[in-house]
């Protein structure tokens, strides 16, 4: 089975994670794991926390002399931040002065730490937040870039860009694969039109003096996933449900849309549905348009996939919002230590290596195989199927 999870707390020593369900005989490279892990951290309107950390992998297990040996693979990223934790997220226990502890009493609105608090019956909500953070999405970034290196082999590739942000502009903007892949690395937001773009970045700015945070939209797009991935046969099989839920699960999601999405919603079925022709040269079934995202029945067409991720602002405020102590049930502001402004970009990031991890577990469904070369006969003779259909 192909699966991952993944440990650590935002200033503990490390985060770790374990991928499992990879082929034998997959090539690693280690420097473009740690190029994703760059790509997250990067984007306009980061805080603090980003100019102290630089995150780099550790390959613990499951890769010999580069190559995958098709056992658990063990990642590990150390938190740079840890020097300065050490006593407070000590594993053993301390003796700590009250003005060091960094207890956190005063839960902030949006955030995991009343409610987390309440199910776990914590007294000090760092307990929560200290899991409940999105540094623990840089262990899922790298398990991504992994499953992005075996999609690779597949021809299928991944890319993710920002296309709205705090309401700029009014309508998210719809691009195409080209268009998104001129980005260049270094776009402060991951946003392809430049003039929009430095409207956003203003828009940071002005949130960031008021104390403030923004949301926005960002589109994931993967290309070349062959039609026949993910089942009509089964609720938790339909592969639009699964990415929903990869989706949903990054921090500050609150929405996930596919294709046209909830546009299609006030539409006419002759407006939504894209019409089926055929190629006679490539023997493919092809399409005009792509308001399906690429999958109809939960299954993919071989239309590019398309995901979109709306995120709520973060919740994190200079300026706070009324809470309650949990202790003196007294009104107080919600705590605030240093946040960022908007992390769009590096969830578009993490949308990407979402996407990986359920197309690349879905592959491993479909195409099985214990070492890289028997998948790939696998998959060769699909497609040879595809051609004869
Ligand atoms: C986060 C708060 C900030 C972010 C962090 C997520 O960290 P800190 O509390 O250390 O200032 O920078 O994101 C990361 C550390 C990261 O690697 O993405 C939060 O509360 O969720």
């Amino acid at each position: 089975m192909f699966r991952f999870t993944t440990a650590g707390e935002s200033h503990g020593r490390a985060l770790v994670a374990i991928l499992e369900g990879m082929p034998a005989g997959l090539p690693v490279d280690v420097e473009l794991i740690n190029r994703e892990l760059e790509r997250r951290q990067w984007g306009y309107g980061r805080g603090g926390r980003m100019k102290i950390e630089k995150d780099e992998v550790q390959i613990l297990s499951g890769v010999r002399h580069g190559l995958t040996l098709g056992s658990p693979i063990a990642l590990m990223i150390e938190n740079k931040d840890w020097a300065n934790w050490t006593e407070v997220m000590s594993a053993g226990p301390v003796e700590i002065a009250p003005e060091k502890s960094r207890e956190l009493k005063r839960p902030r609105p949006g955030h995991a730490d009343l409610a987390g608090g309440q199910k776990f019956d914590a007294r000090d909500l760092r307990n929560v937040l200290e899991r409940a953070s999105a540094r623990e999405t840089a262990g899922r970034v790298a398990c991504g870039a992994l499953a992005k290196q075996l999609l690779s082999s597949f021809g299928a590739e991944i890319r993710s860009h920002v296309i709205q942000l705090g309401g700029i502009p009014e309508k998210p903007l719809q691009l195409s694969w080209d268009e998104i892949g001129a980005i260049p690395d270094d776009a402060p937001l991951r946003c392809a039109d430049a003039r929009l773009q430095e409207q956003m970045v203003q828009l940071i700015d002005s949130k960031r003096e008021a104390g403030d945070t923004v949301g926005g939209v960002f589109e994931v797009v993967a290309r070349g996933i062959v039609p026949g991935v993910g089942s009509h046969t089964a609720w938790d099989l339909k592969l639009d449900g699964r990415l929903a839920q990869a989706i949903m699960s990054i921090p500050a999601v609150k929405a996930v849309s596919i294709g046209a999405g909830a546009e299609a919603s006030a539409l006419p079925g002759s407006e939504v549905h894209d019409e089926i022709a055929y190629n006679n040269e490539t023997k493919e079934f092809i399409r005009e348009t792509n308001r399906a995202g690429g999958l109809e029945g939960g299954v993919t067409n071989g239309e590019e996939i398309r995901v979109r991720g709306h995120l709520k602002p973060l919740s994190t405020l200079r300026q706070p919002l009324r809470s309650v102590d949990i202790d003196t049930k007294q009104e107080e502001s919600a705590a605030f230590e240093r946040s960022d402004i908007t992390a769009v970009p590096a969830a578009g990031v993490i949308g990407e290596a979402m996407m990986a991890l359920t197309l690349a577990a879905a592959m491993r469904e479909k195409f099985g195989g214990d070492s890289l070369g028997e998948m790939k006969r696998n998959f060769e003779g699909y497609r040879e199927q595809l051609r004869g259909y």
